[in-house]
């Protein structure tokens, strides 16, 4: 039995490098229930994470009462972490769930039956669509819901209204992932593999903090750095989390950049590859374009300039990039610490340069991991509820148009793709400037997950947009909503997802939705509906009616492109394990890694974009890409490093920068109704390094204030593992508490962060703004925060965060995998 609060990663299964990952079953039952109490066992997959842990949901009487991971499956071979062990299951029987719709009558949010809801949505909709057309309606969705949600989502928006204005939150959590991927090697879609893990000599995570994020995945590395022959770890970030001390056990390096100078770091990296000749030249002229401006791109990053700007030492910065230059095999994560921080497409490329001109890529341990966050933000990105086209089709390209014209029978017209999809940055724009009259939200809560909350909190409480949410909780956002429609959750509704190397899972309904919740397929399908929308031929323009026509409708979509479904179905996906795309009849058994032939979808007829500028997001045409002729090579791209937006001052002179905690998911509606999960963090907090701590006059627990110019917190202060200068806050605490208490805005870390996003991803930077922090009074212990990872206090002399309900732990015998290099069939 294991108290999975106090042991995050459970017990070690160490295995000999090139050996398959051992399985272990690990399982938790609420409230003491045993194996024997269950009446039956529901496949699924994870929604706690992008991981995408296969398991199976525990039923009881109607209830979902616990979970068990798949030990057949090829993400997770049995395990599970805290969240997904804690967090499951018990928000579902929440007694504050949304049972039935609300409208809001007289400025008061009132039930109401789903006819009226609906019809209230409808009269605007339709009074909008006349008065104004398609511009008028703005969609706002998730990296939460299912691939047959997002892809009716899609179909509605682009072919039923025909608007440019639909984006997921996916813009604030992968966009960059997406973004590099297209510019690197011409479409999106995950190189790498998890078990490049079993087979590398060297794991770079670059602003990963994965021990807390993905810790499935972390326990895959811990296998191997706790055995024989482990991997040396890189870590870049500017905390010491558990990555970094797994660095400096490993005899790795961590390097700990001033907060917005990745690119300088990454500059230097690239630059040492060239100067000590790591460049492997043949393979970089067959399949490569550009090495000689990247050379000159990064000639300016020497190691000292390198440390200068970035306060890491210079030589650190060799031994890491000796490390990379010198090891047979490296994979490499990226996430958050670069995507939300200054220049993220260009720092995340500048990982794929590291790769491509190592020739580290296709095979078994070298591989890049552009990490994705949410669970389901890869089907968003395939199914385009989030403005690309589906199918990673080019919006930019009119035989990509046709094709979805052809397949949806509309005129390519109605699509939109007469300029650049909307994002959710400039939606919100529209939402304030009131040319968006309707904007539907659904699965995100952006009163606190979007940046410069005071001004998504004026945008959304306006009188000059209708807005929709549709969610499990009167969330911040439902609370300023027009109408309310309840949905049904995980495990409440059928549908599949894709995890971060591509792996699609069927997650089936376990147990009904609590009153009159939907899914949020039958919502969208209902909206279809009562809208009346129609193909050129006047039929309905949606003809699916269940979760899996949905998905045989989407594999159609998929056909010829890179995201190739073809050879999926719900039959396929009841097997023991997720299958990961392309699936067809080349791969039946799914592909575990790409671009193992060197052979890249850049071919201009062929590729999701023809780039961009990545130092001013300047838009390369159709002309000059099928000029470079890049016919399968893929690009070699660099830009020069410049300041951030908001350098620090004499007035804000410590840089803020925001991120998570293991034990709460977001903005804590499923998590921080888990007793385990809430009781470990249960409320704000901020870290500060020792140092600067100290010349604050700061002590551990102590009420601080924490202001940018655009807002303020005061919560208690955490004597941390933050660098100095930098101060650290987690996102997850919004105005509103769990018990329907209201918290206030003063510890929402998002009061402080700003409006301003990459030039060529347009995700916002959650992670550079200057602030001031001052002591306001005296704590009264220490503060709120976990004492494990990465928030724990600098002395370590706090007891250690416990208290979760005994899990159980159980290796098995280890299954073949389908596909894995060490051990598939
Ligand atoms: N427990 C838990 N797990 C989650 C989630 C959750 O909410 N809770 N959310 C999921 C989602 S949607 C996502 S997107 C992922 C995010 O997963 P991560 O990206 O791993 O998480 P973050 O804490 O946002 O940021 C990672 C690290 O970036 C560092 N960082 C901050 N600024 C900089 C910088 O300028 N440069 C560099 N190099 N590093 C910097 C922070 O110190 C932090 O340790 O996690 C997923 N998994
Ligand atoms: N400062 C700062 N801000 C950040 C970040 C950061 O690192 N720092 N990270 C950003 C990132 S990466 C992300 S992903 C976002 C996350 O931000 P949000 O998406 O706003 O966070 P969640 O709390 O996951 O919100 C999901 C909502 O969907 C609801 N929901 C869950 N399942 C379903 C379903 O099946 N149907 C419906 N209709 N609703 C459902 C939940 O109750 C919840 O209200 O935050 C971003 N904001
Ligand atoms: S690693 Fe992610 S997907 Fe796996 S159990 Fe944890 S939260 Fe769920
Ligand atoms: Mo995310």
């Amino acid at each position: 039995m294991v108290d999975r609060i106090a042991d995050i990663w459970g017990p070690r299964t160490p295995h000999p490098r090139g050996t398959v990952w051992p399985a272990r079953v690990d399982q938790h039952l609420e409230d003491g229930l045993t194996d024997a109490d269950v009446d039956r066992w529901v496949p699924s997959a994870c929604l706690l994470c992008s991981n995408g842990c296969g398991c199976d949901i525990a039923v009881k009487d109607g209830r979902m009462v616990g979970v068990r991971g798949r030990a057949t499956d090829v993400v997770n071979h049995g395990r599970l972490g805290p969240k997904g062990l804690y967090g499951s299951t018990v928000w579902a029987r929440s007694p504050d769930r949304l049972t039935r719709p609300l409208v809001r009558e007289n400025g008061r949010l009132v039930e109401t039956d789903w006819d009226t809801a609906m019809g209230r949505i409808v009269e605007v909709s339709r009074r909008l669509l006349a008065e104004k057309g398609p511009l008028s309606h703005g969609f706002y969705t998730s990296g939460q819901l299912f691939t047959e949600e997002y892809y009716t989502l899609a179909v509605i928006g682009k072919a039923g209204i025909g608007t440019p204005h639909m984006d997921g939150n996916t813009r604030l959590c992968t966009a960059t992932a997406a973004a590099a991927f297209k510019e690197s090697f011409g479409a999106d879609g995950q190189p790498g593999s998890y078990t490049d893990i079993e087979h590398c000599d060297a794991i770079f995570l670059y602003g990963h903090n994965m021990a807390e994020t993905q810790t499935v995945l972390w326990a895959r590395i811990l296998d191997r750095t706790r055995a024989d022959d482990p991997p040396a770890i890189v870590c870049v970030d500017p905390r010491r989390t558990p990555v970094a001390a797994e660095a400096a056990r490993t005899g790795g390096v961590h390097l700990a950049p001033r907060v917005g100078t990745n690119l300088a770091l990454m500059n230097g990296l690239v630059r040492e590859q060239f100067v000590n000749g790591w460049v492997e030249e043949e393979w970089v002229r067959r399949h490569t374009l550009g090495v000689d401006d990247l050379r000159a791109a990064v000639e300016p990053y020497p190691p000292e300039e390198v440390a200068r700007i970035c306060g890491v030492d210079a030589g650190d910065l060799r031994r890491a990039a000796r490390i990379f230059g010198t090891s047979g095999s490296v994979l490499s994560t990226v996430l958050q610490g670069f995507y939300q921080s200054h220049q993220a497409t260009a720092a995340a490329v500048a990982v794929h340069n590291l790769h491509l001109l190592r020739g580290q890529l296709g095979r078994p341990g070298a591989g890049v991991l552009q990490m994705n966050g949410q669970p389901t933000a890869q089907n968003n990105r395939e199914c385009g509820a989030d403005g690309d086209l589906p199918g990673f089709r080019n919006w930019d390209n009119e035989a990509h148009v046709r094709e979805l014209a052809a397949l949806w029978n509309v005129d390519p017209l109605v699509i939109p793709h007469w300029a650049p999809p909307t994002h959710a940055m400039q939606i919100m724009s529209y939402v304030e400037e009131g040319s968006i009259g309707l904007l539907w939200i659904s699965a995100t809560n952006p009163a606190v997950s979007m940046p410069e909350s005071a001004r998504i909190r004026r945008i959304l409480a306006g009188e000059q947009c209708f807005t929709v949410v549709q969610d499990l909780f009167l969330t911040e956002t439902a609370r300023l909503a027009d109408v309310v429609l309840p949905a049904a959750g995980w495990g409440e509704k059928t549908g599949t997802f894709t995890n971060v190397n591509r792996t699609v899972h069927l997650s089936q309904q376990a147990v009904d939705p609590p009153g009159e919740a939907r899914s949020d397929l039958d919502i969208f399908l209902a909206y279809a509906a009562a809208m009346d929308f129609r193909d050129a031929d006047g039929r309905p323009l949606i003809r699916w009616r269940t979760p899996e026509e949905a998905f045989d409708a989407w594999r159609e979509a998929t056909r010829g492109r890179p995201v190739d479904y073809t050879g999926l179905s719900y039959a396929r996906l009841r097997g023991p394990t997720g299958i990961p795309w392309p699936v067809n009849e080349d791969a039946p058994e799914g592909t575990d890694r790409l671009y193992a032939d060197a052979e890249f979808p850049t071919a201009t007829d062929y590729c999701e974009t023809y780039g961009h500028d990545l130092l001013t997001g300047a838009a390369v045409t159709e002309q000059e890409h099928r000029a470079l002729r890049p016919d399968g090579r893929a690009f070699l791209k660099g830009a020069a490093w410049t300041p951030p937006h908001e350098e620090t001052s004499d007035e804000y002179p410590l840089l803020f920068t925001t991120g998570r905690t293991v034990y709460q998911f977001h903005t804590r509606t499923k998590t921080g109704r888990s007793r385990a999960l809430h009781e470990a963090a249960p409320d704000a907090w901020v870290e500060l390094s020792p140092a600067d701590a100290a010349g604050l006059g700061i002590a551990e627990g102590d009420v601080v204030r924490v202001e940018s110019p655009r807002g303020a917190v005061e919560v208690r202060a955490r004597i941390g593992q933050v660098m100095p200068g930098a101060v650290f806050a987690p996102f997850h605490y919004g105005s509103w508490d769990l018990d329907g208490a209201a918290a206030g805005e003063r510890r929402q870390a998002n009061e402080l962060t700003m409006t301003v996003w990459d030039p060529v991803s347009k995700q916002p930077y959650f992670k550079t703004a200057a602030c001031r922090v001052t002591k306001v009074r005296d704590g009264d212990g220490p503060a709120p925060a976990p004492t494990t990872a990465a928030s724990a206090p600098a002395t370590g002399r706090l007891p250690g965060t416990a208290g979760g309900a005994p899990t159980t732990s159980r290796v098995v015998p280890t299954p073949d995998y389908p596909n894995d290099p060490a051990g598939g069939r």
